[in-house]
């Protein structure tokens, strides 16, 4: 058989989460069902988006189109689409979306197996109208038990998430997830409409050359990020200084972070204590593929999927990367405490 012979059997995301819940003898499905919706929704928001740089042609992303409507920008598009899929699902019973002030707990009729799913429809919204990757991130807790879903099922700490994950809608659109059992990366074949896995269980280099942080806000910095982020460009132990890659679009730095290692920072700083990013949808499904892939992801005090959130939308600063370069931000903090 030659190399190049036509690949047939191929692995879909579908085909792989079927195989990973077959070993848990309890499953019914529901999971991949509810996957499969949210493999839809990124479906859907990857085609809107590869359209978007066509908006002034084809009427679309909050320009007026020929039958003379307002067109929807593509936020708050991704936000109805991911919506409407995960209540289709018919396994959902809380959903908590970036885009909307309050839980929307899915009306009874509607409910199956109850998954709570937390998400970011459209992340990285600076990046959306020059084309540069953008991205969607997900959480998934279940239910304790049997009653009617409250805010409470999804105010609990990141560990307790039973799966995690972001698709990127970049030079190519990559969903990255992981169910608790390390992470995988699936590409999606346009001419199939199929994910497929592209990148078997990834794992982050324990170390990496590259830093990343938005260093426009060091002047509010505090004393350990200060520190760190010098010791990354002029290093005292005889190593290389390291690289900065900042895109501003957090599925698109942790996804390079996640293969090529560094670390990731959005730290707090005077003006914002808790810095910008978001415990339930952008840093809990985060630092849970960090760790899956063998990393670290820290809040400045503590292991960031230890974190119990009080509100929906609680923002917290974070470190998350390579094992042994979180360590470092960890010892800085240690010693000014
Ligand atoms: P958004 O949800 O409004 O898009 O904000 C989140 C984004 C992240 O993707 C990214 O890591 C961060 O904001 C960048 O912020 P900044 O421009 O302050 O560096
Ligand atoms: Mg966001």
């Amino acid at each position: 058989h030659s190399a190049d012979a036509q690949r047939t059997d191929l692995m879909t995301i579908t085909r792989f989460v079927l195989n990973e819940q077959s070993k848990h003898p309890e499953s019914r499905g529901d999971f991949t069902i509810l996957l499969n919706h949210i493999v839809l929704g990124c479906k859907f928001v990857c085609s809107s988006v590869n359209k978007a740089g066509l908006a002034k042609l084809i009427g679309l992303a909050g320009e007026t189109n020929i039958q003379g409507e307002e067109q929807k920008k593509l936020d708050v598009l991704s936000n109805e689409v991911f919506i409407k899929a995960l209540v289709s699902s018919g396994r959902t019973c809380i959903l908590v979306s970036e885009e909307d002030e309050d839980a929307i707990i899915v009306e009874p009729s509607k409910r199956g197996k109850l998954y709570c799913v937390v998400f970011d429809p459209l992340d990285g919204s600076s990046n959306i109208d020059c084309g540069v990757s953008i991205g969607t991130i997900f959480g998934i807790y279940t239910l304790a038990d049997v009653h009617e879903p409250t805010i409470k099922d999804v105010l609990r700490p990141g560990k307790k998430m039973v799966a995690a994950g972001y698709c990127m809608y970049g030079s190519s659109c990559t969903l990255v997830l992981s169910t608790g059992a390390g992470v995988n990366g699936f590409t999606l074949d346009p001419s199939l409409g199929e994910f497929i896995l592209t990148h078997p269980g990834i794992k982050i280099p324990n170390k990496g050359k590259i830093y990343s942080v938005n260093e426009g806000n060091a002047k509010h910095w505090d004393g350990p990020t200060t520190a760190y982020v010098e010791k990354c460009k002029f290093p005292e132990d005889g190593s290389s200084p390291k690289s900065l890659r900042y895109i501003g679009s957090m599925v698109a730095d942790v996804h390079r972070t996640l293969l090529y290692g560094g670390i990731f920072l959005y730290p707090g700083d005077k003006k914002n204590p808790n810095g910008k990013l978001r415990v339930l949808y952008e840093v809990f499904p985060m630092s849970f593929l960090v760790e899956q892939a063998g990393g670290q992801s820290f809040t400045g005090k503590e292991r960031a999927l230890d974190l119990i959130p009080t509100k929906l939308h609680e923002r917290s600063p974070v470190f998350l990367g390579s094992y042994d370069d979180v360590e470092e931000i960890k010892a800085l903090y240690a010693a000014e405490a």
